[in-house]
């Protein structure tokens, strides 16, 4: 059970130890309390060395080399992580694209005037698409333009045009250096599947041509079904903009109706923020004695709607069982992915209805209404009545929330990014070879129990913007940095001197929120305008990318689609891996000079930052721009 002792180890914010305390008094079970009881946790799997392909199995190959060096079918170590690897890029993968899918659909209906409580909202987005698809916008109505987008789109799941539309975005020398190393992804869907063919037993058997179609598998999510996802969401609910709101548990409000968005797809969550203004719900929560409907998001699905909406966050992915200790959450409304089937046993303790949305994502406890865009509004009234009810139930002897909210900024889609640089990547540019600003890092990805919540990715950004280097955030690190006070332009003051110089120029932030998950193509998009501008590849730039705290499998297609594009990733959780060194040398070194990036794991998120310094100025030199010597700079940290 988790104790106020070690509640301070556990996660680095105020709001989380003070609900984790409170999780202790009620006799509530955690994530943590959940690890602690799972310790020891099993060494060959940590190492990835079992396999549960077949029945013949399972089995495992020994890391110490006493006992069997291959499973039943002959599989070694290297066969064995190799396939459980390409398997896990395949699932993250096949998450990413489904939800983009999901997206696509309703645009499809959409388009055809089907829908109810959606609207094509951002125009020049979706006519700029369907001329980048090869589509003639111009003097079309916009259903028929998104029509024919929506087709083409479609056929992209399979295979139809034998290569990925957006992989059009790309560099000409990255573009060719996939095709010479066949890993251009061909079809979202086909990919993954392709992966779960080589993984059966006795199909692909030769460890690096697994891995390689492991990185055209994350590539078909980087560049096709994340990508999607990101775009049509911008047309439908709106590019994001520039916005302030707050995050952390201190944005539930006592004398609201507090209804929680989690999960990943903003297509409900749209409806349900339409559906909290009917002046008719309103009056109904003010009836019930409420004095309003207070929206709170969650993970990524509250990512997408604090990037259009500025709508607050109650917190990342460690917090979605603590915002229920609160007990002041009357409704927490799930789409799908990281969303732990625990939070309904919590949620039993108290009076919130867990709500689940999708059909493919059903949880034990929960009361579902199934999503029909054709009825969206009308189901996101339904959903919002349900949280009133809900308030009608709630001890305000049990409410204790944890006060005080931080403002943090959001809302860094490219072409905002653009807009603020002044409508090219020109100044950007200029300030990086200048060396005012040293180059550029996304920090993503999760939150994970066994890493002190947030510590990893805020420590990462603070050193970096430190030494003048711009961070990207999206994902729940974008949530831990926003609670640090990273997010806003003020934050220019813990910034070194060129940085800082840039953001109060610009009035931006250090650290930039550029969305969900998802939206870690709004990175690559914006990292190959950059190569393009400077008339090179991507893997020279000054980049890199970090996933201090990551749980997921999507994190893993994500860290892999990043250095399949050409950029460097340091990860702060061991994946399961290191049972088979040729696999850990594959990714670790050769894969630069596969790929011109790799992979490393440094759990210290000080030694992480000075890796990723070292990475920058190596290619700062590589551009023939001013540098400091790498080897220097890792003497001077290490003194
Ligand atoms: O897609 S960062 S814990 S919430 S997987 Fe999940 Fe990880 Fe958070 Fe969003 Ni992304
Ligand atoms: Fe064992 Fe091979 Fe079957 Fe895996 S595929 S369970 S290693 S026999």
């Amino acid at each position: 059970m988790v104790t106020t002792d070690n509640a301070r180890q556990l996660s680095s914010c105020d709001d989380a130890r003070a609900m984790l305390a409170r999780a202790r008094e009620e006799g509530v079970e955690t994530v943590w309390d959940r690890l602690a009881a799972q310790q020891p946790q099993c060494g060959f799997c940590s190492l990835g060395v079992s396999c549960r392909n077949c029945s013949m199995g399972p089995c495992r190959v020994d890391p110490f080399g006493e006992g069997p060096q291959k499973g039943v079918c002959g599989a070694d170590a290297d066969i064995i992580v190799a396939r459980n690897l390409g398997r896990t890029i395949a699932a993250g993968a096949a998450a990413h694209s489904d939800h983009g899918r999901d997206i696509l659909e309703v645009f499809a209906e959409l388009a055809k005037g089907d829908t109810s409580g959606y609207e094509l909202r951002d125009e020049t987005k979706l006519r700029s698409l369907a001329e980048e698809w090869g589509i003639d916008p111009d003097g079309r109505p916009l259903h028929e333009v998104a029509r024919d987008l929506a087709d083409s789109m479609l056929e992209e799941y399979g295979t139809a045009k034998g290569h990925l539309s957006f992989a059009d975005r790309l560099p000409e020398r990255r573009s060719r250096l996939w095709k010479e190393l066949g890993i251009t992804p061909r079809g979202i869907d086909r990919e993954a599947v392709e992966m779960l063919h080589r993984t059966h037993m006795g199909v692909d058997n030769d460890y690096v041509n697994t891995l390689l179609h492991g990185l055209r598998t994350s590539l078909a999510d980087g560049w096709g079904g994340s990508m999607i996802a990101t775009e049509l969401s911008d047309v439908m609910f709106g590019t994001p903009q520039p916005n302030v709101s707050k995050v952390n548990l201190g944005a539930l409000r006592p004398e609201c109706v507090n209804i929680a968005l989690h999960g990943h797809n903003p297509m409900l969550s749209d409806v349900i923020m339409q559906a909290a203004e009917d002046p008719e719900l309103i009056a109904l929560a003010k009836d019930k004695g409420a004095e309003g409907i207070n929206l709170v998001g969650l993970c990524c699905t509250g990512n997408e709607l604090q990037m259009r909406k500025g709508i607050p966050m109650a917190g990342n992915h460690l917090m979605q069982e603590l915002v229920l200790l609160t007990g002041a959450l009357d409704a927490m409304v799930v789409d799908y992915q990281c969303i732990m089937p625990a939070v309904t046993d919590v949620a039993k303790c108290f009076h919130t209805e867990v709500i689940s949305t999708a059909d493919k994502a059903r949880f034990a406890g929960a009361t579902h209404i199934s999503f029909d865009p054709h009825r969206g509004y009308a189901i996101g009234k339904d959903i919002v009545r349900r949280g009133i009810d809900a308030y009608g139930n709630r001890n305000p002897e049990r409410v204790h929330i944890p006060g005080g909210t931080v403002e943090m900024m959001a809302g860094f889609s490219v072409e905002a990014i653009l807009e603020a640089l002044g409508g090219t990547p020109g100044p950007l540019v200029d300030a990086i070879k200048a060396g005012k600003i040293r180059g550029a890092v996304a920090i993503v990805g999760c939150n994970n129990p066994k890493i002190q919540q947030d510590l990893g990715h805020v420590t990462l950004a603070r050193r970096l913007i430190e030494n003048d280097i711009l961070v990207l955030v999206t994902g729940c690190s974008a949530i831990a940095n926003g609670k640090a006070g990273l997010m806003m332009p003020a934050a220019a003051e813990l910034a070194g001197p060129g940085l800082k110089e840039v953001c109060e120029a610009l009035g931006i932030p250090p650290v930039l929120h550029m969305g969900s998950c998802v939206d870690n193509t709004r990175i690559l998009t914006l990292a190959a305008a950059l190569a393009k501008y400077l008339g090179t590849d991507i893997d020279q730039l000054p980049l890199a990318g970090a996933a201090p705290e990551w749980y997921s499998e999507k994190a893993v297609s994500i860290g892999t689609y990043v250095v399949a594009s050409g950029i460097y990733t340091v990860l702060g959780v061991q994946p399961a891996i290191f049972g088979s060194p040729n696999v850990v040398k594959l990714l670790a070194e050769d894969l630069d000079e596969v790929v011109g990036a790799k992979f490393a794991v440094e759990p210290d998120p000080e030694r992480a930052a000075v890796l990723i310094r070292r990475h920058i100025e190596t290619k700062r030199e590589g551009l023939g721009l001013p540098f400091v010597d790498p080897e220097q700079l890792a003497t001077a940290e290490a003194a």
